[in-house]
């Protein structure tokens, strides 16, 4: 792991910005204590803070016309896993990395937990993927697969489920992401109640095979590579398969999914009163499934669906624990500078939804004051919190400036020399 980048050179960079943060962070704590807020109970939430990075997400990605491999790409997860640790290294939110099966390709399975131990690594939620053919592989997915018409190719989306919960176990996972793109292209091609009994039967064999402490996480996602319908399409159709499934059965919303000026805080209301949020993917989108990078576009948005996660913590929501996740594909950008950015920009969005004055946005909805509550609400959103993710990552050991330290230790050009172009991560074009 000589590659990763050396303490000594964070703690370089970060005495070159210390006094500067340790202003700044004084003239916020005076800002906020006139708001009765202790600076340092924030900095301590920001301290706890932890979103998982996808193990596909290390890699370029590509649209459907063409990927352009960037330098010194991970050629395998056990490369991801570098790049991921460095990623951690320096941001200090990102301790768990999910891993995408058969993407990653793995033998044996306590090795690579061995080597994710040694770089402070867990690992969050394993998805699956039979949303494409195996080379060899028997039964095609071409018509879809656990809702397919064929028994013998849902039994084999069936098992490879099956076999990612035991990979799983292995890794210390509790998680299992089930994303299917079953659908059809053509009106009538597909019986709808049919398709959608044939999924919950299949769903129904996975979620058996779950132990008891893990949870079965359902992903919708409006249309692609389906573009007539989709089985899991919205979040309706999702929480009735949770609902029909179980309570280890949960929703998870990726924010990407859904159509052009949905309220996606509202569903995500919707699905923390019900208790079915199981977690997110995040990342931010102008037209579909665009996998840009998490608050590039709609910060607020990013902060709306905040405002409902902090205030479901504010009230100590029973059972509440969604699970954080980023899912972007970064096709003109450094993976890793996307990833970084991006966890920070999740964590901003956290960080600034603990300042709404809560008791205060209560009276606010019981007068009907809407003009207050949306100033309740912009206050909190306009507060440059910068100065708490920063001391945040310091206090943890990381960097003051994530990007710069990075680019100062040359990691690209290092693993640009050592790791030539294999031309694919692994993850195909998704
Ligand atoms: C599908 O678009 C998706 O969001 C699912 O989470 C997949 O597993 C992931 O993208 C892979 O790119
Ligand atoms: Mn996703
Ligand atoms: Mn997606």
């Amino acid at each position: 792991m000589t590659q990763r980048i050396d303490k000594s050179l964070i703690a370089e960079e970060n005495a070159k910005l210390e006094s500067y943060l340790k202003e700044d962070y004084q003239a916020l704590g005076n800002q906020l204590a006139r708001k009765n807020i202790n600076i340092d109970d924030i900095t301590a939430k920001a301290e706890e803070f932890q979103i998982a990075v996808p193990s596909w997400g290390t890699g370029t990605g590509g649209t459907r016309f063409a990927r352009f491999p960037g330098e010194g790409e991970p050629r395998n997860i056990w490369e991801k896993i570098e790049d991921s640790a460095v990623i951690n290294d320096l941001s200090h939110c990102t301790e768990r990395v999910s891993p995408h099966f058969p993407w990653d390709k793995v033998d044996d399975f306590s090795e690579l937990k061995q080597t994710s131990d040694s770089l402070n690594l867990k690992w969050d939620s394993i998805n699956s993927n039979t949303f494409q053919d195996q080379p060899g592989q028997e039964h095609s997915y071409k018509y879809g697969s656990l809702a397919n018409t064929s028994a013998a190719a849902r039994d084999l989306a069936i098992q490879h489920n099956l076999d990612c919960i035991e990979w799983g176990k292995e890794l210390g996972s509790k998680t299992l992401t089930v994303w299917v793109g079953d659908g059809s292209n053509h009106p009538g091609q597909q019986h709808f109640q049919s398709a959608f009994e044939r999924y919950l039967e299949s769903m129904k064999s996975i979620y058996a095979g779950l132990p008891s402490d893990w949870e079965l996480h359902i992903e919708h996602k409006m249309f692609e590579p389906a573009f007539y319908s989709t089985i899991i399409q919205d979040w309706g159709s999702n929480i009735l398969a949770a609902m029909e499934l179980g309570p280890q059965a949960k929703s998870l919303v990726d924010l990407g999914h859904h159509a052009p000026n949905v309220n996606i805080e509202m569903i995500v209301s919707r699905l923390i009163q019900f208790k079915k949020l199981g977690g997110f993917h995040f990342n931010d989108s102008k037209y579909g499934d665009d996998d840009l990078d998490s608050g590039s576009l709609h910060p607020y948005q990013q902060f709306l669906i905040f405002n409902e996660l902090v205030d479901a913590e504010y009230r100590g929501q029973e059972g509440f624990k969604p699970n954080y996740m980023l899912d972007q594909s970064h096709n003109v950008t450094d993976p890793i500078e996307s990833l970084m950015n991006s966890a920070a920009s999740v964590q901003r969005s956290y960080i600034a939804a603990l300042l709404v004055n809560r008791p205060q946005l209560t009276e606010y909805q019981t007068n009907n004051d809407a003009l207050m509550c949306s100033n309740t609400l912009k206050n909190a959103f306009n507060t440059d919190i910068s100065p708490i993710l920063a001391m945040a990552r310091f206090r943890k050991g990381g960097a003051i400036d994530p990007i710069a330290t990075y680019r100062k230790a040359n990691y690209r050009g290092i693993v640009g020399k050592l790791r030539p172009s294999s031309g694919g991560n692994g993850s195909g074009i998704v």
